[in-house]
Order: C-alpha cells, then structure tokens, then sequence
C-alpha cells in the first residue's frame, strides 16, 4: 500500500492539470501597418521586422547595408489580429484568462473589439479575465503595437530636461535594440512571447529556503488555490523520489482563493554546487495540500540548494569581492552574455543551448546576462542550473539615466518583481545587479554639461537613480536569498580606486588605446568587463558580405562595425604586435589573433593575480547578429580564436609564464578545492627547434595562485638572441601533461618565424576524425580550416613547438572532405 500511495497522487495531479485546460494562440495570426494595406501572414511569437522580411515587404536586415532601409518601421504603428475558436471544455471554466508571456511593447489587445489589456513593458508577462468577452465560435484577437520610437520622444517631451539614452530610456524594452556599439538599431515590435488562453483557478505552489548553521535546509512550502468552503486541510511537502516527509501541518483553510504555507526540513541535504566545485543535485518536491483524503492542489517542484554570498570584506588594499558557493571561495571565470538575436522570437532551444555549451567548453563557470538586453527564457536558467554555471543577472538598465516619476516607478518595480519571483528558483543566479555602468556614467561620462544640467536638475536626475537603484531594487531582491549589487562597475575605471574595491570595468585597453601589457597591472578584485575586437571568420562575414564587399574599406563591412573607432582600434593594437597582414583574409585572422592575445593576457594576470583578484567576465561571450564585435563566439556559433584560447586559459589547472624584472616567473593557477601535485618543466628554444636549455621540477599547487619556479632570464636564455627564443613550459599530473604555456621576448612581428615545414594527415578512428600535425620547427598559430564547413576542432590557432599534435574534429565532414578542403595556416603565411 505504501508504494501505491504516490502513484495515486500522481493520478490525482494529473486529474487536476486536465481540469486546468488551456489554448495556445499561435495560429492564423495576420498584421498589417495600422489600418492600411492587405493583411499579411504572421508568426506568433514573433516580430514585426520578421514578419515583414517573410512577406518579402523588406529585406534581411543582417545582410549587406539592409539595415538603413529598414528603419523606417520602427516609426509606424502596427496591428496583429487572428481569428480563434475556444474549445467547449474551456468555455466550460469559471475562470478564463488570456495571458500574454511578453508584448513588445506599447500593446492595445482588443478581444472581440473590446479593450481588454494596454501594456508598457516587453518585460512583463500579462493576464486578463477575459471570460465575459468570449464567445462561442469564431473570436477575434487584435493588437496594436504603437510606435516604441514616438512613445518615448513623447514621454522625453515632457520631460523639462534631456536624459542620457534618449527616448529609449522611457520605454521598458530591450535598450541593445535601439543600436549599440555591437548591435544594429531594429527597434522592433510583436508578441515576442507565448500567448494562450488559461482557465482554472490558478492553484500553484511556491517554495522558499534557508540553510541552517548545522547545514540543514529550512523550507517554507507555499500554496495557493481556491476552496469551495471553510475545511481543515493539511499541507504536506515529500520527496517526489523517494517519498522523505520533509514538512507537514494542518490549518484551518478560510473559503476563497488561499495562500497557506507549511514548514519544512532537510537534514543532510545534497547541495548544489556550480560546476568545478561538485554536482547539481536537484530534489523534487511534492507538495500536496488535503483535505481529508481529497487532493484540493497538488504540485511537484523542482529544488536545488546552495548558499551564495558576495563576500565584501575590508582588507589593507581595499574590499575583496568574491562569491561563495556553500562555503567555498569561487574564483569566477566567465564572460558577458547579450541577446543572442535582434529578433529574439527566433532563437531556438539549440541555440541557447549551444552557446551555453561553449561557454562550459571554455571553462567558463558563470556568465554576466547583460542589462542592455533581456532577462533571458527559463529554458536558458534552467540549462545553467543542470550545468552549473552561475549567473550575474543584471536588471535591464544600461549606460543611461532613467525617469524617476511615480507611473516608470511602479512598472519597473513590477517588471523586477516579477523576474525576482521567476528567477528565485534558479540555484544558478549568484547575484542581482541593478544596472549596467549608470553609477560610472553618471560620475565620469559628463552627462552633467553634456545636457547643461542644472544643480536641481542634476540632485533630481541622481536622487531618482538613487531611489531605484540603491534602494527599491534592493529592497524587491531582499528575499530572494541572492545578493545585490547595484551598478556594475562600481567605481569608474579611470580611479585608482576601481582596481582596490568592488567589480571593476577596466576599458584602458580599448577605449583608453593603452597597450595589452596594461592589462597585466590593472587588475582589480574583480574584473567584470573588458575587452578587445575581433572580426568573424571569412565564413560568416560572407553570410552577409559580396566577394567585392569582403574589404575594411566597405560599406558593408563598415555597417556591421558599430563602434565609431572600431578597425582603428584594431589597426594601431595590431601594427604594435603583428606585421601587417597581406591580403583581407590575412587580416581577419590576424584580427583575431590579436584578440585572443590582448584577452588571455588579462586572463593570465587576473588568475595569478587570486585571492586578489577573485573574477574575470570579458566583453563578450556572443553575438546578437553577425558583426565585427569583442566576441569570441560568433553569430552563427563560430569560434574565433579568442574562444580557443579563453578555453586554454580558464583551464581548472593551469601553467602562466611571465616575464618580471629580467626573471622568467612560472605560476600555477588552481581553481580545483584541492591541492595537486605537479611536474614542471620549462624548455627553452630557438624558432627553428634547437634546444637551449631545460629545467624541471615537482611542485604541490594548492588551490589558488603560486608561483612555483624562477629562472634568470639569461640562465635559460644561453646564446638565443630575443627575437628566435621560444620558452615553453609544461605541467602534468602522473606523467599527464595538463596544460603548456609559452613565453616570447618580443612581440609576434618580431619573432624571426622559419617556415615551421609543418605537415598534416587526416585519419579516421572508430568514426572520430583526426588532424595529425606534425612541425620541425616552431610553428605561431596554427589555423586550421576547411572552407564550407562548420567544424569545430579540439584546439586551434594553437602554438606548437617541434613535434606532434593530434587534433579532433567535430562537425559534418567526411574523412575524404575533410582532406580536400584542409587549410593549414601559420602565422607567418599571412605576411
Ligand atoms: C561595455 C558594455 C557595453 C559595450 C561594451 C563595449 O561597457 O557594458 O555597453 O558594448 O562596453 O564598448
């Protein structure tokens, strides 16, 4: 009988669920411009500017310069409309509701020519009572998505002052869609999420937690439904699994729609962990509201348990800023996250999935979801849940000031309250953060004598500001069990201060033109934001580039760069470092070489740099379309070289050669929680192969960064002049080797690079493919690719010292494919 019970339950729930039916609305959807012209098919959910590229009413924004003749959308005011019929078993239901799970934006949702909802933030999902405007048979659905672009100059209108950001500050949508410095302005529109009819009483149950000093896990079970009648009822929480009471209590439950809640424990819990630290345990959790034998609501729940805490302790060279998973010091190695699309309708599961993958290919183990975006699906977090990989969750705010009057006030604090609630079951949040540089912006950028700000208007602009972001914000996270942190950076990366205390954005580099060596000397406690561009692979730029277009010169090329200086940039880091490169494609490689260098120099610093330091996210993880952009992940999934190399340099252990004060320095960085033991070795030798000399050693690396070797330059130097020496160093583990990093006396255009008589075959084991290199002589960077396909390769733009490499390949190609269309690339080919 006892193992009957839950499979009753289970039966019972099910019972409940089919009382509760619902209709997805995603059919039959036409629009058209605001009472003008035909009506058009329509996807839902989906966009405007996708809808209309499907009508062929205007070309692909992504390719060529499509984008300037398409702006003209984004002024005018659109309707959807689809016809429906509700199923009788719905029209049955006391409670019908229609709900919306995002319309983006400024919505007027008619049903049956009835006003029965307006909106004002693509943030927010909406629900309406909706039972006394169905009919039987045929219903109509039409919504009115008025111009974004002319609400907002509106509202900015009124305002007796300009605000920073211009009129998308007004208005709750995604700011990266009105254009920025990686992204094209596509000011788009459309039920960007489900909609459905909903009937049923909205019963659904709630969970909160703590862990107790001695570890266990306090819960507090909350339910909501409705009751016919006064009743004892007893509510009771187990383990879906293995059937553990872990809390249960009888109340008197008043007639109506009730929220009772009920308490819990559990001893022992399994925790969870983000990756590299332990597993992700997940617990279900069965809560079950009675009375008597019969079920009134019956949920099951997903949990996980962690404790997360931003540590901010005072020591003698500032405040340390690090997370704490369970206990444990995290060191976070990372990068930024951004929309992955302009239309974000479009973005399937795999996508998502994808990038989540490479960033954990990588070694990345938490991600910065970006406030110029959106607050991504649950999908998304509850992939970064089972992988652990923890999240900075920026709230929806960026490089700009916003408006401070009562109405902006109270559907902000909805939006956050509503995405607090969502996200609070996500074991992978780590933090809130209430926006992305306005405290820096506000304090550096001179927005003050930019829009001549009076002193009242200036103390009005900052109060507001202040209201939300320092206090209302943190007053909606308070009890989600996740810390706060109200701007990212903290202090402006021109203060000397930014590198002492809190994240820092530290943009020397790009903005500030300072060479990457600078890099190595400004780390902080933790590096939240920094950055260099690389452009796409050959492959995706002809996604949307002509043969004649594949130029830095073009138009083409030019629109999809959206920093105002960004080839620049580029082009003065590049002639520091590296010969000017031959022809286009030489130069896109390049590009990304210098990337990857500039990025995994910072890394480098950053991890020796720990407990000092206690975190890295650069600019940025991926793409929103395809473009020349700080990413290291592409539009359409390409790996530049950057996204190698980051993958090499946030390996758990891993080897950083450094060259100070004439001194070559051998560290050992270690994120494991344990200590290991390691053999080292350090060879040096000249470009063409010829050894000059060799050290070796036993080290023990605890967790954390140590210095495990020092050598007088010129003691492992011998005859070598600076422009042929290669120094290389290695560390393994049980005659393993695990990681090896090289070390160069000058920059790549000063290496005296030989031809490396680098030489390759393709072999097939077992249906995996295999690249078999094999070089007499040094070889920089190493390129492989195969023109038309995608592949991914286990290393790539890798160096390579005299020797063997095997490398695996991933991807749709056959051994015969794969040996026609190899390219073998060197660093010295591209000048
Ligand atoms: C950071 C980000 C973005 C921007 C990037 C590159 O400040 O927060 O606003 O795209 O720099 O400039």
């Amino acid at each position: 009988m006892k193992k009957l019970l839950p499979c009753l339950l289970l039966l019972c729930a099910r019972l409940l669920s089919a009382q509760t039916p619902t209709q997805t609305l995603h059919d039959g959807w036409q629009f058209r411009k605001l009472n003008e012209g035909e009506w058009l098919p329509a996807t839902v959910p989906g966009t405007v500017h996708t809808d209309l590229v499907n009508a062929g009413k205007i070309p692909d924004p992504f390719i060529g310069t499509n984008e300037k003749q398409v702006q003209w959308v984004e002024n005018e005011d659109w309707e959807y409309r689809c016809k429906f019929t509700p199923s009788k078993e719905l029209l049955a239901q006391k409670n019908i509701r229609l709900v919306f799970e995002g319309l983006d934006t400024y919505a007027s949702v008619y049903l049956n020519s009835e006003l029965v909802l307006e909106t004002d933030n693509m943030f927010r999902s909406w629900r309406r009572d909706v039972k006394q405007q169905l009919k039987k048979g045929s219903n109509e659905l039409r919504i009115v998505f008025a111009s974004a672009v002319r609400k907002g100059k509106e509202a900015a209108a009124k305002l007796p002052y300009t605000l920073p950001g211009d009129e998308k500050v007004f208005t709750r949508k995604a700011q990266y869609q009105y254009g920025w410095d990686w992204g094209p302005r596509l000011v788009t529109c459309g039920i960007w999420k489900t909609v459905r009819l909903e009937a049923g009483t909205g019963a659904k149950a709630g969970l909160d937690y703590s862990i107790d000093a001695d570890g266990a896990v306090r819960l507090t079970a909350s339910f909501h439904f409705y009751s016919d009648r006064m009743r004892q009822c007893t509510l009771r929480v187990t383990d879906a699994e293995t059937g553990a009471l872990y809390g249960i209590d009888t109340l008197l439950c008043p007639k109506g729609r009730v929220q009772l809640a009920c308490k819990g424990r559990v001893g022992d819990p399994r925790l969870w962990w983000c990756r590299g630290l332990g597993p992700q345990h997940f617990y279900r959790l069965k809560c079950t509201a009675l009375s008597g034998e019969k079920i009134l609501m019956e949920e099951t729940l997903e949990a996980a348990f962690r404790q997360i805490e931003l540590v901010r302790d005072k020591d003698a060279q500032g405040e340390t800023f690090y997370f704490r998973v369970n206990g444990v010091p995290v060191f976070a190695k990372g990068a930024n996250y951004i929309p992955p699309d302009n239309f974000l309708p479009r973005v399937t599961t795999g996508k998502r999935k994808q990038i989540l993958l490479d960033a954990c290919a990588a070694n990345m183990n938490m991600i910065r979801v970006w406030g110029g975006g959106v607050y991504e699906t649950d999908e998304f977090y509850s992939l970064c849940d089972s992988l652990g990989l923890l999240v900075w969750q920026d709230f929806m705010y960026a490089c700009a000031m916003y408006p401070g009057d009562s109405a902006f006030f109270h559907n902000a604090s909805r939006e956050a309250e509503e995405q607090v609630l969502r996200l609070k079951k996500h074991p992978c949040i780590a933090l809130w953060c209430g926006n992305n540089e306005i405290d820096e912006g506000w304090k550096n950028w001179g927005w003050q004598k930019q829009y001549k700000y009076s002193a009242a208007d200036s103390t009005k602009i900052w109060n507001d500001y202040l209201d939300f972001f320092e206090m209302h914000l943190r007053l909606i996270t308070l009890r989600s069990g996740v810390p706060y942190w109200p701007s990212s950076p903290s202090i402006g990366w021109g203060h000397a201060e930014s590198l002492q205390q809190g994240d820092s954005h530290y943009w020397g580099v790009w903005w500030g033109m300072e060479p990457f060596e600078a890099y190595e000397k400004k780390v902080g406690r933790f590096m939240s934001e920094y950055g260099f561009q690389g452009m796409p692979p050959v492959s995706t730029l002809r996604r949307f580039a002509a043969e004649q277009d594949l130029s830095l010169r073009s138009e083409v090329m030019k629109q999809h760069q959206k920093h105002p200086k960004g080839f620049e940039t580029i082009q003065t880091h590049l002639e520091r470092d590296y010969r000017q490169p031959k022809n286009f494609e030489s130069y896109v490689y390049v590009s990304q070489l210098l990337q990857a260098r500039g990025i995994t120099m910072a890394i480098r610093a950053h991890r020796r740099a720990r407990p000092y330091c206690m975190g890295t996210l650069y600019w940025q993880l991926n793409d929103c379309w395809p473009v020349t952009s700080w990413s290291g992940v592409d539009h359409y999934g390409s790996w530049k070289a950057l996204h190698y190399a980051v993958k090499d340099a946030y390996k758990t252990t891993g080897a950083s050669l450094v060259l100070q004060d004439d001194s070559v320095h051998l560290y050992v960085v270690n994120d494991s929680t344990e200590s290991v033991k390691l053999r080292w070795s350090i060879h040096a030798l000249d470009v063409n192969g010829n050894f000059k000399s060799a050290e070796a050693g036993e080290a023990q690396a605890p967790p954390g960064s140590k210095r495990i070797a020092v050598f007088p330059l010129n003691a492992l130097q011998k005859d070598a002049r600076k422009e042929e020496l290669v120094l290389n160093a290695t560390l393994a583990i049980n005659g393993q080797t695990i990681d090896e990093d090289f070390l160069f006396l000058v920059p790549p255009k000063a290496l005296e690079l030989p031809d490396p008589k680098l030489g390759w075959k393709v072999e097939e084991r077992e249906g995996n493919l295999f690249i078999k290199l094999k070089t007499e002589r040094f070889a920089k960077n190493v390129f492989l690719e195969a023109q038309g396909h995608e592949l991914r390769f286990s290393d790539n733009f890798f160096d390579m010292r005299p020797g063997e490499k095997s490398i695996t390949v991933h991807g749709a190609i056959t051994a015969e494919q794969l040996k026609a269309k190899l390219n073998v690339r060197t660093l010295r080919d591209t000048y």
